[in-house]
């Protein structure tokens, strides 16, 4: 079977060093290995309390940063979820095929409705559906994500199969494509994924400025009760051999048996060594912002890509179940 890869990013402000070694560092690669598709959902984004007047320039600033990552439009498409609306229409078939009780065992369901009291709408309970939606569209069967996102990818697996039972095979039952590094930790608080919604010193954002990254790392908690290598120490060391420094991961973890490493030092070369991956990063996208009405025009055209695809398999999807 050919392998199709489909994936998502919400524009719902910096993307991190945690959405870059989960997910769109195996992206950039993937693209040169096999059809690619990555979309930016915004339809995704508006499930949580949003400004609607920035949204545009978030949406923008994430199809500039994965540019300057280094998605080629003319190996991958890119686009924005809400320029094909076929999303949602499979959205809501898939509502009906959805059980309740599987929706409520969703982790990141359980986190956001602490994390949003105020707030806790349907659409926040049904993101897991319209994910299922955003992938199986394409008839996608590798998803790269990071690991908060494994168990939305296994309830796709029970959509499709559902879907495939009641009404015919139509569909893939999507498997998740995880990176070594599939789980960045929070630096300042190294129990929890790092995510942008805890703030500021949690994660190092892929703008951030070298001397914003230096500080952010210094200030990375080590400190263990039980004189173990503490779950902050394996996140940078982890952070260090993701960006390519085994040897190095080596070399320190040696030291650091023998009780020789200083936490000092090995924060230098985390920091170091996440400057030398992101100041290319940054420049490239410095360049790219020069000319951001043609990334209104790539959008446009991945757009037009996605959506000869959805189309048809739309026109499937309404045959099979008796509305055509
Ligand atoms: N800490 C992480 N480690 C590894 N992968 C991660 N991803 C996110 N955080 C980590 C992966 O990045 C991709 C895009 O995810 P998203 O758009 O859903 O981003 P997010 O999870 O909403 O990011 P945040 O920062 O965690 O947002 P908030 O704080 O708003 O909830 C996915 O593949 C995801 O697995």
């Amino acid at each position: 079977m050919k392998n199709l890869i489909f994936s998502g990013i919400q524009p719902t402000g910096s993307l991190h060093l945690g959405n870059y070694l989960g997910a769109i560092k195996q992206w950039t690669k993937l693209q040169h290995e096999h059809e690619s598709i990555f979309c930016i959902v915004d339809y995704h984004a508006i499930t949580v309390a949003y400004d609607p007047k920035k949204l545009p320039g978030r949406i923008s600033d994430v199809a500039l940063d994965l540019l300057a990552c280094g998605i080629d439009p003319s190996k991958s498409t890119l686009f924005v979820q809400s320029q094909v609306p076929e999303h949602t229409e499979l959205g809501w078939i898939f509502n009906t095929l959805t059980p309740i009780a599987e929706l409520e065992r969703m982790t990141q369901y359980k986190d956001k409705s602490k994390q949003h009291k105020e707030n806790i709408n349907a659409g926040l309970f049904t993101y897991p559906v319209l994910q299922a939606a955003d992938v199986l569209l394409y008839k996608a069967n590798l998803i790269p994500v990071g690991e908060d996102q494994v168990q939305h990818v296994e309830l796709m697996r029970v959509i499709a199969k559902k879907f495939n039972k009641t009404f015919g095979k139509l569909f893939p039952e999507p498997k998740p494509l995880l990176t070594e590094q599939a789980r960045v930790m929070s630096l300042a608080d190294p129990a929890k994924k790092m995510s942008k919604s805890l703030g500021e010193k949690h994660y190092i954002a892929l703008a951030d400025s070298d001397e914003v990254i230096k500080k952010k790392v210094r200030s990375a908690v080590t400190a263990t009760s039980h004189g173990d290598t503490s779950p902050g120490v394996e996140n940078l060391f982890a952070i260090l051999e993701a960006l390519g420094g085994e040897a190095l991961v080596k070399e320190l973890k040696a030291q650091h048996k023998k009780g020789s490493l200083q936490y000092s030092e090995l924060k230098d070369v985390v920091a170091n060594t996440i400057i030398s991956h992101l100041s290319p990063i940054r420049e490239r996208r410095a360049e790219l912002e020069k000319e951001r009405e043609r990334v209104g025009e790539i959008l446009i055209e991945g757009a037009k890509t996605a959506q000869k695809i959805a189309r048809d398999t739309m026109e499937e999807v309404r045959k099979k179940i008796g509305v055509r």
